[in-house]
């Protein structure tokens, strides 16, 4: 097959692994549908894919994983940079020559009897000038098939490279998925990744995590603009104008749903509504005056437990066709798919993520707890009509949050940029099920970046705070907590289309629109100030609750974010002269002051 590109840079990079790889045949992706197809066709006869009912999920596939290659690998995942300070204490690091060595070994003729699939891709909209281009070659026709519905690929991508060498290298062997030599590896002065023994999503669809990330928080630090793990959302108000907010919550904690969020009804009928830019990455960078987002990926990764027409009816919508699903379960009477949370009627007869047979009086879940979907973004309902701009969205508010039972209110406001930036470095949540480890215990995760940021954490708060003081109008940043319980361990908020009320609020602020009560970790709305009057039933007492501040729990945390600051080591002195305030005003015994 013709090579797509002449570029010399990527056909020698290729010409370099294939000799390492010593693959049978080559494939370049055109991203052309008669490719895709024939492709499909052959991971159907392989057993990689089922096709599913084609009445009722057109275009849509089953793939299972295997049972030990089922979500990130944060304990193998690797920043090799030449020298580990740079990496920080967050990041594993070995040293690059010793990784390339090690992976060279392993990939050492992985492709043997096997195809290499050269995958040509873009971030963003090709041939934008934020758009960043990068190789995958992969020995997977399930990464070939993922990519295309989450990036944009094919020959275009090429076209658009030219000669330039400013293109991201990536390589993906599944090997024999041995556990042990799992690795997903970042060489960021070398713009390369390279994934081995696994085939799940999160470490092997390189355009996501690997590059949309990791390498590229690299680039935004050298370059002044920043990638971050957040969703990107429109909010349409009933004068309709639009308002953007982009946000940070850690893997599994709502992006998607609020990305895609159905106001209540009754703040529809006034013509309030939600666009969705993105669900999980945003590259952010300034242009006239203020921070303009864009949305690097094409399409949705998403957990789909949990999903369903209450809790998120344009996801669900999206995935009703040209959509890969991995690790749920079959419903074996029309051929389709089920999930726990789908719907209150489990299927009678299935096969479960394993591939074990599975009715509902089996003890065992039928989807693994971080099944997903890859759905094309084109699907979703409430797409925003600014989802191809290559300008980006400008944005009015940075919202962060976590899953706390405790501690942390339902929103809050930072006083400013910089106290903004303490406020997401001390962001904690209870882990989840999309990375392998314990779920459910609190563990710092700032900025939701933990697992993503490619570099040192403390060098990474300090391009935050840089950030801000070039930006002439900057957002206002924020903190929400959807996940607050009660005495009895229930959820003290309702949460999902409910939450538009706390977005009116955000961008109300945002805009300088109301006042606020001013309390020791910023400003929080006044009771009243959450549109409870549209079908939100609930009191003022619990309102408060909600809002309220428990001086003992959040000096406990200012101690532990002392102690986390530590263990980061290299924390900007802004950062702890925030620490030191907040301190002091817990300590004071802060007064509520209304604006
Ligand atoms: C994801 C994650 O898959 O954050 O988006 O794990
Ligand atoms: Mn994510």
């Amino acid at each position: 097959m013709t090579n797509l590109t002449n570029n010399k840079a990527v056909l020698s990079w290729i010409d370099e692994m294939t000799a390492i790889t010593k693959p049978d045949k080559i494939v370049w992706i055109t991203g052309e549908e008669e490719q895709l197809d024939a492709l499909r066709e052959q991971a159907v006869k392989e057993g990689i894919l089922i096709k599913l009912n084609p009445d009722k999920l057109p275009g849509c596939y089953l793939h299972r994983t295997d049972p030990d290659d089922v979500a990130r690998v944060e304990d193998r995942t690797f920043i090799c940079c030449e020298k580990e300070e740079d990496a920080g204490p967050t990041n594993h690091w070995v040293e690059p020559k010793e990784m390339y060595e090690k992976m060279y070994a392993l990939a050492d003729g992985a492709y043997k009897g096997r195809t290499m699939y050269i995958i040509p891709y873009s971030m963003s909209i090709i041939g934008s000038p934020f758009a960043k281009y990068g190789f995958e070659l992969t020995d997977s026709i399930y990464v070939v098939l993922n990519m295309h519905i989450m990036t944009r690929i094919g020959k275009a991508v090429c076209d658009a490279l030219g000669d330039d060498t400013g293109f991201i290298k990536g390589l993906h062997c599944q090997c024999n998925l041995d556990k042990e030599n799992k690795y997903i590896v970042h060489f960021p002065q070398d713009n390369t990744i390279i994934s081995m023994n696994s085939n799940y999503g999160g470490n092997v669809l390189q355009g996501k995590k690997c590059f949309a990330l990791r390498i590229a928080s690299n680039l935004g630090r050298q370059e002044g603009w920043m990638a971050e793990h957040m969703l990107i959302l429109g909010i349409q108000n009933p004068r309709g104008e639009i308002k953007y907010i982009s946000a940070a919550f850690p893997s599994a904690c709502g992006k998607t749903n609020l990305a895609m969020l159905i106001p209540p009804e009754g703040l529809q009928r006034w013509g309030w509504r939600v666009w969705c830019v993105g669900d999980d990455i945003a590259w952010l960078r300034i242009g006239k005056g203020r921070l303009w987002a864009v949305n690097p990926e094409n399409g949705f990764f998403g957990v789909a437990p949990g999903t369903s027409m209450k809790s998120n009816p344009n996801a669900l919508i999206s995935t009703h066709k040209d959509t890969i699903f991995t690790n749920v379960a079959l419903d074996l009477s029309d051929n389709t798919v089920w999930w726990e949370g789908l719907n209150k009627t489990p299927p009678a007869r299935a096969i479960d993520w394993r591939g074990r047979p599975w009715t509902p009086q089996s003890p065992e879940k039928a989807a693994h707890p971080n099944s997903r979907f890859t759905a094309p973004a084109r699907n979703c309902p409430c797409l925003s009509p600014e989802f191809d701009n290559p300008e980006g969205v400008p944005i009015s508010a940075i919202v962060f949050g976590g899953r706390r039972a405790k501690t942390a209110p339902l929103v809050y406001q930072s006083f400013n940029w910089q106290h903004g930036v303490f406020v997401g470095s001390i962001m904690a949540s209870e882990t989840t099920a999309a990375a392998t480890g314990q779920v459910g215990v609190v563990r710092r995760d700032p900025m939701a970046m933990l697992p993503f940021c490619g570099y040192h954490m403390g060098d990474y708060w300090q391009h935050w705070l840089d950030m801000g003081k070039k930006i002439p109008k900057p957002p206002k940043i924020f903190n929400v907590n959807w996940f607050r319980t009660d005495e009895d361990g229930n959820f003290a908020w309702p949460g999902f289309g409910d939450n538009m009320r706390v977005l009116q609020w955000i961008i109300s602020r945002a805009d300088d629109e109301i006042g606020a009560a001013e309390t020791a970790l910023g400003y929080e709305p006044n009771t009243h100030d959450i549109d409870s009057m549209e079908g939100l039933e609930m009191s003022m007492y619990d309102m408060r609750r909600l809002l309220s501040v428990d001086r003992d729990l959040w000096l406990q945390e200012c101690e532990d974010a002392r102690e986390y600051y530590e263990k980061i080591g290299k924390v900007p002195p802004e950062l702890y002269e925030e620490l030191d305030a907040l301190e002091m005003r817990l300590n004071r015994g802060y007064k509520v002051k209304h604006e």
